[in-house]
């Protein structure tokens, strides 16, 4: 299936390498890449003069999706499509569909609905504010009374979703009780999207999830017992983040998420192949996650993963950029999880710290 699609992002490299990355994980095929400085603007997105040039692009080339880098009211989403005479599908519908070609568990099904009805939601209250405005009197074809109807079952089938992942939680919490209670110690991986975490959770625990370079490979949370030097040690694996990734997002994945307020240890993982850009986007989406969550940065193992994919010189130097370095907290390793480099070194950071708190219960 070939989804000929246009692009439309910034003009900034490693944005638009993400955005890209997003569609073609989504089984869109870019045809053309179009940028703009500014695309928030209110009735397109971008400016008419482009936004008439898009329309041409689409006819000349075929075009089948236009993919809008930025989340877009449903005024402008609509003025678009209406223009352009194609589907539009703006950034978080977009990490939506991949997230839903990607549920594999009830759990995670669950939530991404969750979030859709959310995404709906929104659309439908701003249908419904500008059909009492009557600036566009039977917006979408939809009255008034409809669109409250709307409104109304997506509000209880949120409902419905949300005790079931309730229920869940609960049920996780319990998990977690009993873990406690046997004295596992439990750490977590997480990070940006594609950066390997599977592949360390895989190599630390002899499992063989799946692992891939499209982005969210995973979405259902992964644990696995694993005995370091006679320390029983519980690895998790997690969903991968990305940047812009809105709140309600996050909300909808906390039950798979809140494993991370509970870790002893979380080791955030982050492609030291990448560009500085880039790396300053995997780290400030992993904090906006964590911040969100409440989680205590105090237990990161920074973890500089791809270390076979360039020098140690230039390795050091990206991380002393981004002002993560190993100044005796033990906090930082540089690690390949495809060949194993360093990965001991990893194993005794964790063990380390797994004493150290071991002796401040004990005090
Ligand atoms: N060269 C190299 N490639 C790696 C390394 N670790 C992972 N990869 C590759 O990076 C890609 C992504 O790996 P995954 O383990 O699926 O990454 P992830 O962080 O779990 O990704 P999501 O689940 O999609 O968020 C795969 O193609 C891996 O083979 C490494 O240390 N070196
Ligand atoms: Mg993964």
């Amino acid at each position: 299936m070939n989804k000929s699609t246009i692009l439309i992002t910034y003009p900034v490299e490693h944005v638009a390498r993400e955005a890209k990355s997003l569609a073609e994980s989504a089984g869109y095929s870019i045809v053309q890449v179009v940028t703009q400085r500014h695309i928030t603007r209110s009735k397109f997105g971008i400016g008419k003069g482009k936004a008439d040039e898009v329309r041409e692009l689409v006819k000349s080339l075929n075009i089948e999706f236009l993919i809008f880098d930025e989340v877009l009211k449903p005024t402008q989403q609509y003025n678009l499509a209406k223009l352009c005479e194609i589907d539009i599908i703006d950034r978080e519908k977009l990490i939506l569909e991949i997230f839903r070609l990607r549920s594999n568990t009830e759990e995670s099904k669950i939530q991404i609905k969750l979030a859709e009805l959310h995404y709906d939601a929104v659309r439908i209250k701003e249908k419904v504010r500008l059909a009492k405005q009557k600036e566009q009197p039977g917006f979408f074809g939809l009255g008034k009374y409809d669109a409250d109807v709307h409104l109304l079952d997506i509000k209880r089938r949120i409902t419905v979703l949300r005790k079931k992942l309730l229920k869940e939680e609960k049920r996780k919490l319990l998990q977690r009780t009993g873990r406690v209670r046997s004295g596992f110690k439990t750490v977590s991986i997480i990070g940006y999207t594609s950066v390997g975490k599977t592949t360390l959770f895989n190599l630390l625990t002899g499992e063989s999830k799946m692992v891939g370079i499209e982005l969210f490979t995973t979405l259902s949370t992964s644990s696995r017992l694993v005995n370091i030097h006679g320390n029983k040690v519980m690895f998790s694996d997690t969903v991968g983040f990305i940047s812009k990734l809105p709140a309600y997002m996050i909300d909808a994945f906390k039950s798979t998420l809140q494993e991370l307020i509970f870790s002893n240890i979380i080791l955030l993982v982050l492609d030291i192949s990448e560009s500085y850009e880039m790396l300053k986007k995997q780290l400030s989406s992993s904090f906006t996650v964590l911040i969100h969550l409440g989680v205590s940065t105090a237990k990161i193992i920074y973890v500089f993963n791809k270390i076979d994919l360039v020098s140690l010189e230039d390795a050091k130097e990206k991380s002393k950029k981004l002002g993560i370095l190993n100044e005796g907290n033990n906090n930082v390793v540089m690690i390949s999880s495809k060949t194993g480099m360093n990965v001991t070194v990893l194993l005794e950071i964790i063990k380390s710290k797994i004493l150290i708190n071991k002796m401040k219960v004990d005090n």
